[in-house]
């Protein structure tokens, strides 16, 4: 039996142990019982194993140990032997010739190692003296981020993405520059691939940013700086309107227009109430300065609107309430129309389409203020019409003609007079008692003013159904409260009174009667217009 006793020299601190072989004495294990009897008088190794772990630090890596030991003479090879518990080597590993090895990859913990030499035949010595390391940390390479990148960039947010060669937490330093002083929550689940949430953040602004990665044996890893800018702020805010107004208000149409402080689509909504029910047709062009006409409408009717505009970004404003009253045409409720315009004949022509034709008596045909007029004598001259469509005494109503006296009146002169067939109530208007002006029979003045020069001038009297209002030129004369007679006329007299008691000495040129009060404005513009040529 070939005998290889082994002896331990000592290590780098000089402390030797000799440890026991763990198998027996068979051929091919090492000997150590012989050795025992035998003493360590033939050395077949000199093994001290050294901790290179500090030594070397600057290859090496946490969770590696840097071993070394003596070279025994005759050694064929060497092993290297580690455990986590004293003496008990759970793993081995043939390192062949080399006197100096690397165990990578340990955990956290307290290891235990020894080397034991083989010769060429395969005998194996007994364990070196025993060498221990507390590896601690284990992983200390840091994570490697990479593409770090922001996205899905708002006014106030932005997502920031990135990934890392290995799991770790996720963070991201971010600020209105490179010194950041903002931090998202730390999200400490370990992950590859990260994303973060900024929120909060100011519109039309850059940020600057970093990622932070700290994997699980705590290596840190930040990026270099990024930025990126938000957008500008949403708009929440309605625009605000001014300078309501109408404009060009005619008997169906009107104009509205209006302003905002910003770019705002157009739209009106109008109605007889503030219900409204009718919108104009929108406009969505964007713009400061508004207008939309509104046709359809019903003369002479009080209109309510509003108007509304909405901003790019949806926010609407609608306006308060404002109104408009559309105007009546001059023709509307115009219910008898002289002109006088046809210079011959025995009839005169109704143009108000009641078809209240007149029939002259020893009326004649004369120039009048404008075309041809009627002359009547005082004596026996006449018209007489019948009267669809006239106003009750005392309900609205107009009566508008030119007239030229031929002489100062001093005595009852009608122009027109409206009766009631039975009972002789009339409301006249005419001369009477030196005066001019409007009365009912039986009764008195229901309005006079003092007799103007014997020239062409216009005579109105308007009835609003509580207040008579008379005319002269354009001019308010008289007006009174009087309550009036409710007869309905049913004859139509110009000239005199139906009995025949009284007869008109003048000149009569477009007469005309309407069943409602014209308004002074419209009786300036009537003057100026020819029954012949009215609308
Ligand atoms: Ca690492
Ligand atoms: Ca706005
Ligand atoms: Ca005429």
């Amino acid at each position: 039996m070939r005998r290889h006793p082994i002896c331990l020299r000592g290590n780098a601190k000089g402390n030797m142990r000799g440890e026991p072989p763990s198998t027996g004495t068979e051929r091919g294990s090492v000997g150590l019982v012989s050795d025992r009897r035998f003493g360590f008088s033939t050395p077949f190794a000199i093994l001290a194993v050294v901790l290179g772990l500090s030594a070397f630090a600057g290859i090496s890596f946490a969770g590696d140990v840097n071993l070394a030991w003596n070279a025994s003479t005759g050694a064929a090879g060497y092993k290297v032997h580690f455990g986590t518990a004293s003496g008990a080597y759970g793993t081995s590993v043939d390192v062949g010739t080399r006197t100096t090895y690397t165990v990578t990859g340990l955990a956290a913990g307290t290891y235990y190692f020894a080397v034991t030499a083989y010769d060429s035949s395969g005998v194996q010595s007994g364990f070196s003296n025993e060498a221990t390391a507390a590896v601690t940390g284990g992983d200390t390479t840091p994570p490697v981020i990479s593409a770090v990148s922001s996205s899905s960039v708002t006014f106030s947010s932005a997502t920031v993405t990135w990934t890392t060669n290995e799991q770790t937490n996720s963070q991201v330093d971010y600020g209105a520059t490179a010194s950041y002083g903002s931090s998202t929550p730390l999200n400490a689940t370990l992950v590859t691939a990260h994303s973060q949430g900024l929120s909060g953040l100011a519109a039309s602004a850059t940020y600057h940013f970093r990622v932070k990665s700290v994997d699980a044996a705590g290596n840190p890893a930040t990026s270099g700086d990024f930025t990126f800018t938000t957008s500008a702020a949403a708009d929440t805010t309605a625009p605000v309107i001014s300078s309501v107004s109408s404009s060009g208000v005619s008997g169906n149409a009107a104009t509205i227009r209006w302003s905002t402080n910003e770019a705002a689509n157009s739209q009106v909504q109008y109605g007889t109430s503030t219900s409204y029910g009718s919108t104009s047709a929108l406009d969505p062009s964007l713009t400061t300065s508004h207008t939309q006409t509104l046709s359809g409408l019903a003369a002479g009717t009080i209109y309510h609107y509003r108007v509304t505009s909405k901003d790019a970004a949806t926010n609407l404003v609608t306006s308060s309430d404002f109104t408009f009253k559309t105007t009546t045409p001059l023709n509307a409720d115009l219910v008898v129309a002289y002109s006088f315009d046809e210079g011959a004949g025995t009839t005169a022509a109704d143009y108000s389409g009641n078809s209240n034709t007149g029939t002259l008596f020893n009326a004649s045909w004369t120039t009048g203020k404008y075309g041809n007029a009627l002359w009547f004598n005082g004596k026996n001259g006449y018209v007489t019409a019948p009267c669809s469509g006239l106003p009750a005494m005392n309900a609205p109503q107009t009566i508008a003609y030119w007239f030229t006296a031929s002489r100062r009146a001093t005595s009852t002169q009608p122009v027109v007079s409206l009766a009631d067939d039975a009972q002789q109530i009339s409301i006249q208007a005419g001369f009477k008692d030196s005066r001019i002006g409007v009365w009912q029979d039986p009764g008195g003045w229901l309005v006079a003013a003092n007799q103007p020069s014997r020239t062409w001038h216009y005579i109105v009297y308007t009835f609003d159904g509580a207040t008579h209002r008379f005319y002269v030129d354009g001019d308010e004369k008289g007006s009174s409260t009087i309550r009036p007679t409710a007869a309905a006329p049913t004859s139509l007299q110009i000239g005199r009174v139906r009995d025949g008691s009284d007869y008109l000495r003048g000149t009569v040129d477009e007469l005309r009667v309407y069943s409602r009060a014209l308004s002074q404005t419209e009786i300036q513009s009537l003057m100026n217009i020819a029954i012949g040529s009215q609308p």
